[in-house]
This record gives structure tokens, C-alpha cells and sequence, in this order.
């Protein structure tokens, strides 16, 4: 038997994603553009009655800066519009712009922008604004899901925005600068009932200190990865890439998991436990799940990260 990216999709067949999310983010893009602006501005005050977010710390907003100040500059009208055309993925020097940011920079710049909404520094949402009847039943929706998959949601509206980079050519993405990793005296090590391989743990506990050199290492040289709701990112080198531009402080609290045999010496591993992003910190508990997929030399061949459906799937670890 030998493995190829499609086997690894298959092991532990039985873990429930949270299709919740994909299922609305579909019905958020049958929205017009105005009726999508005002959603994301209506969901954003339902989830922060309940939980903050916090830019200071998550992001360097010295990338967006050049940007926000252009808009900070220019009349309601003009402001109205260059959010619109960022909900249209029109194709406007500020649309191209914003699409070679990363996930995070983007974030940063919409928290800015709704500051500037709440201040009056940038053009409200009209007062009195009403969600078309779809828009508002999008919005009943979201507001039965639980805050995990609520702010994956938002972020992945957030992150589809702007001009279409395919349709780009060549353009240079714009991260923020890689931050050292934790001091060793200052990390922590993860600790997950029913696993003890050490490529596992060492996973956890190098992402949590943002050792992204030293984490890559752990995968093999066709090694891949597939976050929640994308397709896996296949090569060290495409991997390490991910890691260093989107997941600086992230928080794995893994917490029970199942190893078993998986053939010809490769071995599988599921965990389950939870994740906090630097923007809700211990706010927001995300439900997630990881299936690794191990070599006989104990090295990642594949890992998939799901957030998952319900709490209850915490404890789903059959085969
Ligand atoms: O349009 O093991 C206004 C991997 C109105 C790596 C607004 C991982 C108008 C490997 C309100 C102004 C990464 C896969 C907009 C693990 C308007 C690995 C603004 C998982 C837009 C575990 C709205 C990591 C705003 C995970 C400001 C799962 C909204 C990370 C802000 C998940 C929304 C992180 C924010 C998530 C959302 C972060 C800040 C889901 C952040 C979400």
C-alpha cells in the first residue's frame, strides 16, 4: 500500500466538520454588496455583546496604514464606496491592494475602519439601515452558531474581499515581518491524554512558541496541510510559507486524542482540543481537531485541521 494525498482525507472518516460555516458563507454571496457591508456590520455588534476582539497585539497595522489614511482623507461618499467595491471585488488600485495583503493585515484594516464607523470619522452604516428579509434570516443564522464558528465566518468574509488575485498576475504579497520565536525559558509544553508520540506533541508545543524553522522540520520534504475549510497546502517549502504569514500566536490546547496503525509503517493520530487566535485570546475557545498522517520515520506526511462541528465531537475519536 502506498500513500498518496487523497488516503490521508479518509482517516477518521467519522470526524464532523462544522459544514455549518461553508453552508452560510454561501448564502452571504447571494447578498448585494450593500445588504453584505451592513451584514458583516450587524454581526459584528451581535459578537462583540459577547466577546472582544483586540487588534493591539494581533497585528502590525503599519501595512494598511498608507491605505486607511487615503480613505481617512476622503468624503463619506467616496469612503461608502471604496467599502462597497471591497465587497464587489471590484478592480480599483485599493481592491488590488488590499488582495495581496495577508488574512491578518486585512483584519487589522476592517478593525481600523469600524472604529472610524463608531467615531464618525468614516461613513456609518445609515442610521436606521434594514437587512433585506434574506440578509436577516443570514443573520439569525449566524447567531445560532457558536462563537468559534461565528468569527470564522467573519473571517472569511473578511478575507475574500477585494480584487480576485488570480486574475492579478504577478503581484508581491504583503506580510508582516516573522516575530522571533518564544525564548525557551518562557514555553510551554502541551500535554494530551491518549498521545504521547513525540512528533505530535512537538507540533503543539513549536507552534505555540512560533518556532516555525524548527516545526517545519517535523514534516516530510512532499509533506502537507489542510486548514479548516481549504484545500491541503502541499511542500515544506508552501507549508513553512503558511505557517510564518498566518499562524504567529496562535494557542493549541490539545487536549485527548487516539493513535493507532495506519500500514506499511505509517501510523495516524487524531486530537482533538481547543484553539484561541491572538484577536479573542481565551475569549474565544475554537473546537478543533487535527489528523495526522505519520511516516515510519515519524514525520508528518499529512496533518488536516478541522473546526468542528459541536463540542460533542471533542470526544469523537472512532476510527
Ligand atoms: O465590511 O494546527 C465592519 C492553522 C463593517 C495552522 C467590518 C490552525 C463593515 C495549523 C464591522 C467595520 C492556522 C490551520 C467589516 C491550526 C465590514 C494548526 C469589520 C488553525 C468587514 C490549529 C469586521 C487556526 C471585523 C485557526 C473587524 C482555526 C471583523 C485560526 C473581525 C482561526 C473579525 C482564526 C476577526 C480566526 C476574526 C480568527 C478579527 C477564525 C478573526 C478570526
Amino acid at each position: 500500500m502506498s500513500f498518496t494525498l487523497s488516503t490521508p482525507r479518509n482517516i477518521f472518516p467519522h470526524t464532523l466538520s462544522a459544514n455549518a460555516v461553508p453552508a452560510l458563507i454561501a448564502r452571504f454571496n447571494q447578498l448585494s454588496a450593500e445588504d453584505r457591508l451592513a451584514w458583516i456590520w450587524f454581526a459584528y455588534l451581535e459578537i462583540a455583546k459577547t466577546i472582544t476582539v483586540a487588534a493591539s497585539g494581533a497585528v502590525n497595522m503599519e501595512f494598511a496604514e498608507p491605505t486607511l489614511n487615503e480613505i481617512k482623507k476622503m468624503s463619506f461618499q467616496e469612503q461608502s464606496q471604496v467599502m462597497c467595491d471591497l465587497a464587489n471585488h471590484a478592480d480599483t488600485t485599493i481592491c488590488r491592494t488590499y488582495a495581496t495583503w495577508t488574512p491578518n493585515i486585512k483584519l487589522g484594516f476592517w478593525y481600523q475602519l469600524g472604529e472610524w464607523m463608531e467615531q464618525g470619522i468614516v461613513a456609518p452604516i445609515p442610521e436606521g439601515y434594514k437587512l433585506s428579509a434574506n440578509a436577516n434570516a443570514v443573520l439569525q443564522t449566524l447567531i445560532g452558531l457558536d462563537s468559534g464558528q461565528q468569527i470564522t465566518v467573519l473571517h472569511k468574509t473578511i478575507v475574500n474581499m477585494g480584487f480576485d488575485t488570480s486574475k492579478m498576475g504577478e503581484f508581491t504579497r504583503v506580510s508582516e515581518p516573522v516575530a522571533p520565536p518564544t525564548e525557551m525559558s518562557k514555553r510551554t509544553k502541551v500535554a494530551i491524554a491518549g498521545v504521547t508520540n513525540s512528533t505530535v506533541l512537538s507540533y503543539m508545543n513549536l507552534l505555540n512558541a512560533n518556532d516555525f524553522d524548527e516545526l517545519i522540520k517535523l514534516f516530510t520534504a512532499d509533506g502537507a496541510l489542510q486548514p479548516p475549510f481549504k484545500r491541503p497546502i502541499v511542500g515544506k517549502d508552501a507549508v513553512l510559507k503558511f505557517f510564518k504569514e498566518e499562524c504567529p500566536n496562535l494557542k493549541l490546547a490539545p487536549e485527548r486524542g487516539v493513535s493507532e496503525p495506519a500500514g506499511d509503517g505509517y501510523t495516524q493520530i487524531k486530537v482533538t482540543g481547543k484553539v484561541q487566535t491572538p484577536w479573542f485570546g481565551a475569549g474565544v475557545g475554537m473546537n478543533m481537531s487535527w489528523r495526522f498522517l505519520l511516516n515510519s520515520e515519524n514525520k508528518i506526511f499529512f496533518v488536516a485541521i478541522d473546526l468542528l462541528a459541536s463540542p460533542k465531537e471533542l470526544l469523537n475519536l472512532a476510527r
